[in-house]
């Protein structure tokens, strides 16, 4: 490796580069070991692992308890796991294996409280893994970092946010700061989130889906004017062929496993399509038939697998318009092509079929990595199905196209008329449990001027109008001076953001570093000049306001709000809940505000009657969200009035992208989570649908891949990435090891390679971080 490697130095609080066994995970010296998964997706294996981690929580009985009651309507609370909706057809007890260790993992009986901190500094945790930090358990109270003793000591709440307030304060602009949102914030904490922010004068609101839905968000805007899939689970019930992109869904989306399963047992068509053979594309025992389960039954999730290559996406659905725009020319007015449809409610049909004609199936396979015939088997089924449903995730998302991807998958469906029809429509897989909500409750570094003007109206205020910062470009500013305050409201920005060192050394820029966190995690040690740890109350538990108990809500991927209330008690009584805690530091910040912070805190549905008059779609929310089972948010694109400036749902017209690297030896890597991972949170070393045990710091590849590079099963290789700007950075004695991968593709875990992706890798399109277009050249070890 050369000196010009790029951010070589040790940055304080940052794990050393020093090489151990089970990555940012828990450390092992067992053996590890790889080995093919020949099991049904679910299964026994996955009961196994629950009770293991119910087991070593010592919470088999809450645990259980809990599950029961998680998703039930109204009495139950939304399970944090991920944002898969839940049955429309009442209470079915379909609970998954990953949202079980979720809510466990927040249930924990440890404890992070101030003895804690008083025993260890921040130098010495900086040594242990990420792993072992969230497993010192809950935190108990606000706590501020003294740098005399290199120590986090307790603070009180009012002290806290009076920091916070003089901090802000004293910054020469608003825009000085910026306020991270994780998904997981409830639609009211984020409603008030948004409005602190606002009325501060900053739309600086980075969050998490700046690197997760981003570019579905703005290709569904541009194409149909919703950010959102348009698909309900009645449609996912009703279609006749789905395709299944980029998502690993037996791990990170379980529950999306029955929709699979009961899909191809009523005879429909389920492609999976992914440079990786994932379990959730062959069989699974259906998480809540617990007599199929007895009986070791399974059902298969998939009738056909196509193995893209990276990137490879929009060439491949090119391929498919391509033999439509053949079979409609073939047949003439036969119905390859939904004439009515197009004609009525699009715009831009004939630039889109040129640009497809121009495209040689040479150039088209080549792109896609598919050859001809497969393309044709797949508009066959496409011809063949009445109603059609493409459902994508984080392999199309984080790619230099992804916009364009998106896009051309809405051009697909609008052929065929594929949109606001039962069984049909777009229907991006959502990652956090309310990411999505938080988007529609106004986290938004874009924020649209109907917006910001109801919200100036509702509360007596001026918005800012000028775009804010997202995450990479958050990142930047703190390193280069002009982000002085970080808030982030969840999640582990220093991990989850790209380019490890080089955000961890904006963190430590800064003036002022803010984190409202259930749990010790990296960013906490990672700090600013002045750092505050506020902890907070989890989903699970009872968040009692002056008028009583209060419920907060969150929106699926399928655009349903339901209502969440958390049952146990709060794992200590100095914790505040998010909306608490958002009200004292906006009070601290804007002490002459005319925003009625205290009452709203008192009493939810205060904020849910500001939100019912702000947010459309959100009108009577008081009563909708005690429904039962909910509401759904109307959207107009089902049914099919399109908002686009030309009134019709716009297809586009990009070219084919060349996804193809220029030079033979440069791998495609992607980082992806294992199935024992919560993003950042890392439960154990094992990825078992993958086969994988005891081992993070490993990197699949094609075996002919290895065979060219002199690798055999385990060999230690050296990573070298090279950046846009053509800056390099390298992980060194991982391990090969060989997968179902096509040549040229890679793959291997995040947060751990997050440190492989340089600050000047995101998409023109969608300004995501390239997590899945990773360029790297595999050496072995010297
Ligand atoms: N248990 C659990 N559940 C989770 C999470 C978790 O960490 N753990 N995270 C949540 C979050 S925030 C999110 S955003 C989602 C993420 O859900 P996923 O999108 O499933 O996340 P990844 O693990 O990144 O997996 C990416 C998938 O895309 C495939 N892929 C990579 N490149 C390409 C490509 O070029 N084309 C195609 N077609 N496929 C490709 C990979 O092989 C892999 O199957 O899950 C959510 N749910
Ligand atoms: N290389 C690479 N990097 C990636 C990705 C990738 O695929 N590859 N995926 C990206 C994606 S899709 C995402 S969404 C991000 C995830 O980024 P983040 O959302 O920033 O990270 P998480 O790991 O989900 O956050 C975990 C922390 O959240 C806190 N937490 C848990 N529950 C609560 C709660 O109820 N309230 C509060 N306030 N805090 C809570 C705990 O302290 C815990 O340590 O990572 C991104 N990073
Ligand atoms: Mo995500």
């Amino acid at each position: 490796m050369t000196d010009s490697m790029h951010g070589q130095k040790h940055v304080p609080g940052l794990l050393a580069d020093i090489p151990r066994q089970g990555g940012f995970g828990p450390s092992t010296t067992k053996p590890w070991s790889s080995s093919p998964y020949h099991h049904p997706a679910a299964a026994w294996g996955a009961a196994r692992s629950v009770s293991k981690v119910l087991i070593s929580e010592r919470e088999l009985f809450a645990g259980t308890k809990a599950m029961l009651e998680m998703n039930h309507p109204v009495r139950g609370f939304d399970c944090p796991g991920c944002a898969w909706p839940d049955s429309n057809h009442g209470v079915k007890l379909d609970i998954c294996e990953n949202g079980i260790k979720h809510v466990t993992w927040e249930m924990t009986h440890k404890r992070a409280d101030a003895d804690f901190f008083a025993r260890h500094t921040v130098a010495e945790l900086s040594q242990w893994t990420d792993f072992d930090l969230e497993d010192v358990g809950r935190l108990t109270e606000p706590l501020v970092y003294d740098a005399s003793s290199d120590r986090y000591v307790p603070i009180s709440w009012d002290d806290a946010f009076t920091m916070v307030g003089e901090e802000l304060r004293g910054l020469d602009s608003p825009n000085e700061a910026a306020f991270y949102t994780s998904g997981r914030l409830s639609n009211e904490a984020t409603f008030l989130y948004q409005l602190w922010v606002r009325e501060f004068g900053t739309n600086n609101l980075p969050d998490c889906s700046n690197m997760c839905h981003e570019a579905s968000g703005r290709a569904l805007t541009a194409s149909i004017a919703t950010g959102k899939g348009t698909a309900s689970l009645d449609d996912w019930d009703a279609c006749d062929l789905l395709l299944v992109l980029g998502v690993n869904a037996a791990s990170n989306a379980p529950r999306m496993l029955t929709s699979l399963a009961h899909a191809v047992k009523r005879g429909a068509q389920v492609v999976h399509i992914n440079p990786m053979k994932e379990v959730a594309s062959t069989r699974t025992i259906v998480p809540h038939e617990v007599l199929e389960m007895a009986m070791f039954k399974s059902t298969d999730t998939g009738t056909m697998d196509v193995q893209v290559r990276p990137g490879g996406d929009l060439a491949l659905i090119r391929g498919v318009a391509k033999a439509v725009f053949e079979a409609e020319d073939a047949a003439p007015g036969r119905g390859a092509l939904d004439h009515e449809f197009l004609d009525r409610f699009t715009h831009g049909v004939d630039e889109y079929r040129a640009i497809v004609d121009a495209a040689t199936w040479d150039d088209l396979t080549a792109q896609a990595g598919v050859s001809e015939s497969d393309i044709r088997t797949l508009a066959k089924l496409y011809l063949a199905s009445p109603r059609t449903i493409i459902s994508w995730c984080l392999g199309v998302t984080q790619h230099e196209h992804g916009v364009d991807t998106v896009r051309e998958f809405t051009n697909l469906l609008l052929l065929r008329g594929n949109i606001g029809r039962e069984g049909t429509g777009p229907s991006p897989v959502r990652g956090h449990s309310n990411v999505q909500g938080n988007r529609t409750c106004g986290i938004d570094h874009r924020p649209k001027e109907a917006f910001l003007e109801a919200l100036d109206a509702e509360f007596g205020i001026t918005s800012p109008r000028e775009h804010g910062l997202d995450t990479v470009k958050t990142v930047a500013g703190m390193n280069d001076g002009t982000v002085k305050v970080f808030v982030a409201l969840g999640g582990n920005f220093v991990l989850a953001a790209p380019d490890t060192k080089f955000t961890a050394q904006g963190l430590t820029r800064c003036e002022l570093t803010v984190q409202v966190s259930t749990k010790l995690n990296r960013s906490h040690l990672v700090h600013g000049r002045k750092a505050l740890i506020l902890p907070c109350l989890g989903r699970t538990e009872v968040d009692v306001q002056a008028s009583g108990p209060q419920g907060v809500s969150c929106e699926d991927a399928m655009s349903n709000v339901q209502l969440s209330a958390g049952k146990r008690k709060p794992a200590s009584p100095h914790l505040k809940s998010e909306p608490a805690i958002l009200a004292g530091m906006a009070r601290a910040t804007l002490p002459t505000s005319a925003t009625r912070w205290e009452a709203m805190v008192d009493d939810y549905d205060l904020i849910r009657d500001s939100m019912s008059r702000v947010l459309p779609g959100f009108e009577g929310f008081n009563d909708l969200v005690r429904r039962p089972l909910g509401f759904r948010i109307p959207q107009a694109a089902r049914e099919r009035i399109f908002r686009t400036p030309s009134g019709r749902a716009e297809f586009s017209h990009a070219p084919t992208p060349d996804v193809i690297p220029a030079s033979s030896d440069v791998l495609v890597l992607q980082t992806m989570r294992s199935h024992d991972q919560w993003n950042t949170t890392i439960y154990s070393s094992d990825d078992r649908y993958r086969g994988i045990k005891n081992l993070r710091e490993l990197v699949f590849m094609n075996r002919s891949d290895m065979d060219d590079r002199g690798l055999s099963e385990g060999s230690f290789v050296d990573i070298v990435a090279t950046s846009k700007d053509g800056s390099q950075r390298a992980l060194s004695r991982y391990r090969a090891v060989g997968y179902d991968l096509p040549r040229g593709a890679a793959a291997g875990y995040m947060p751990e390679m997050n440190a492989l992706i340089g600050a000047a890798d995101y998409s023109v399109q969608s300004d995501q971080p390239l997590m899945k277009n990773v360029q790297v050249r595999v050496t072995a070890s010297a």
